[in-house]
């Protein structure tokens, strides 16, 4: 079985989770040897593409982190080519209905449950060296699709059902653009559109996982019953400090250029 499904599955307290924007396999490396349990290789809202993937995966893999992978898109050419770089679990965006949700599972499996398409010198099958890898592939793979909408939130119950879906993730921010609170994924009506989400996915036995602000609402959305949360960003950590390390230098020096005052962690 997917190792982060086997997590997921296997109850205890949420892993901790972390959104890689930076692109740098040093950092992933780095962030993988302290402490950190899964991140997300972010695909779809930062400039890492396939190749910056493959070598992300390779840096997170000498290290205990498990590794998650956002697809930009649920598109089947895209997450077959995520797939052969070594992702061995997809996130996959904006999955709307279970439709969607079945094309997102075909395409991170082989024939006949799916449609990926077969190469033989993959970094998947490390390169040819895994004899029987297209016989094994789709039993290793995990898919999580997101939830990032009203309507999709909906259809939770259904698309949760899709065969071959292991896991939902819930996403606050577009939530909270769509719901018109463009970015306040703080906002009571998003919480409670999530905790609501979590609700139903516990009562059908589906993980389901989602980011928070702070520490306090990991916390809440853990004690909610998410079984998975991300808590920070790469990027984010690096400019909480960036933001501490001007603001010392102003107190202590009154220069120091002033930034933005943004305070925006993914
Ligand atoms: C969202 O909040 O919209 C996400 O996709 C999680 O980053
Ligand atoms: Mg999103």
């Amino acid at each position: 079985m997917n190792p982060f499904i086997a997590r997921l599955r296997g109850g205890g307290p949420a892993p901790l989770g972390i959104f890689l924007m930076s692109g740098s396999p040093i950092v992933a490396e780095a962030i993988g040897c302290n402490g950190f349990e899964w991140a997300i290789v972010d695909a779809e809202h930062s400039p890492i593409d396939v190749a910056d993937v493959a070598h992300m995966l390779m840096a997170i893999g000498s290290t205990p982190m498990l590794a998650v992978v956002r697809a930009p898109w649920n598109e089947p050419v895209i997450i077959k080519r995520l797939l052969d770089a070594g992702a061995a679990t997809l996130l996959v965006p904006f999955v709307q209905d279970a439709e969607e949700a079945a094309r997102a599972a075909a395409a991170v499996r082989y024939p006949p449950q799916g449609l990926r398409g077969m190469a033989g010198l993959s970094r998947a099958s490390r390169f040819g060296a895994v004899a029987d890898h297209f016989r094994r592939a789709n039993a290793g793979v995990g898919l999580i699709v997101q939830i990032e909408t009203p309507q999709a939130l909906d259809r939770i119950e259904d698309i949760a059902a899709v065969e071959g879906v292991d896991a939902v993730f819930i996403g606050p921010t577009d939530l909270s653009g769509s719901m018109g609170l463009y970015g306040d994924g703080a906002h009571p009506d998003v919480q409670a559109a999530t905790a609501s989400a979590i609700a139903r996915c516990k009562r059908i036995g589906k993980p389901v996982g989602t980011l928070a602000a702070t520490l306090e609402s990991a916390a809440a959305l853990a004690r909610q019953g998410a079984d998975f949360v991300v808590l920070a960003s790469d990027l984010g950590l690096l400019l909480g400090q960036v933001r501490t390390a001007r603001a010392a230098w102003k107190t202590a020096f009154g220069g120091g250029q002033d930034g933005q005052a943004s305070t925006v962690r993914y």
